[in-house]
């Protein structure tokens, strides 16, 4: 298989977590989203995902996008061991987290949504930091919450997810962004115990053969 990623990118780091934790070999190949305008708009890149987002995985002749599709992709090919919880309460709970993050707060913070307010509408770096702030506070203290409910290890219970796949890019990606985490100490303390699993660590950004310093 081929994943067409970034290092630093959320939707990257969860698909290389569920690879990991699936043990799965994969070779990483960089899009560069920065470099020469971004390579993710390149013609060879949008070939294999129109969308010009990472990632992508490529599977023989099978090509992916969206992360939790391929996670969906990698869960029922590779059944185990199993990004999802027993019940199908807790499955429920596990998706809807990852959702909570993938869907309702990653696209509102995505690169091309902070061009868009600096390039386009000309916003200022205040107003931007002001955009971010608000969505994560947004996003995360509704997450504590339900955390409050379901968490164990982890985030649902004491199993891996799919939640836990998405949990520890979004807050890698808000430290980036200098967000305060202070208010959200159970979010904060899965978080911590997630990095220390072999295949969370793996995934890391910095770990990545294309990361910069
Ligand atoms: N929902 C998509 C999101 C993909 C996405 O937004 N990727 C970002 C990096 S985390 C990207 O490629 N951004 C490039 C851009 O905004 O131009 C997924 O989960 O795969």
């Amino acid at each position: 298989m081929e994943l067409y990623g970034y290092w630093r990118s959320s939707a990257s780091y969860r698909a290389r977590i569920a690879l990991n934790f699936k043990q799965l070999d994969y070779n990483a190949i960089p899009v560069h989203l920065l470099k020469d305008g971004g390579q993710q708009h390149q013609q060879a890149y949008r070939q294999l995902n129109p969308n010009g987002l990472v990632p992508t995985l490529v599977d023989g002749q099978i090509i992916l996008h969206q992360s939790l599709a391929i996670v969906d992709y990698l869960e029922e090919k590779y059944p185990e061991p199993s990004l999802l919880p027993a019940t199908p309460r807790l499955r429920s709970a596990a998706r809807a987290l990852a959702l909570d993050l993938a869907s309702e707060l990653q696209p509102l913070i995505n690169l091309r949504v902070q061009k868009y307010l600096k390039e386009v509408l000309e916003v200022s770096d205040a107003q931007k930091q002001a955009w971010l702030d608000h969505w994560f506070k947004e996003s995360f203290t509704a997450f504590e919450k339900n955390l409050e409910e379901i968490a164990g290890l982890y985030c649902v219970g004491d199993t891996f997810s799919m939640a836990d796949v998405c949990l520890v890019p979004q807050v890698y990606s808000a430290q980036r962004f200098g967000i305060d985490l202070s208010a959200y100490p159970i979010m904060m303390a899965v978080y911590e115990r997630l990095l220390e699993l072999p295949w969370v660590a793996a995934a890391h950004p910095a770990k990545q053969a294309d990361a910069e310093s």
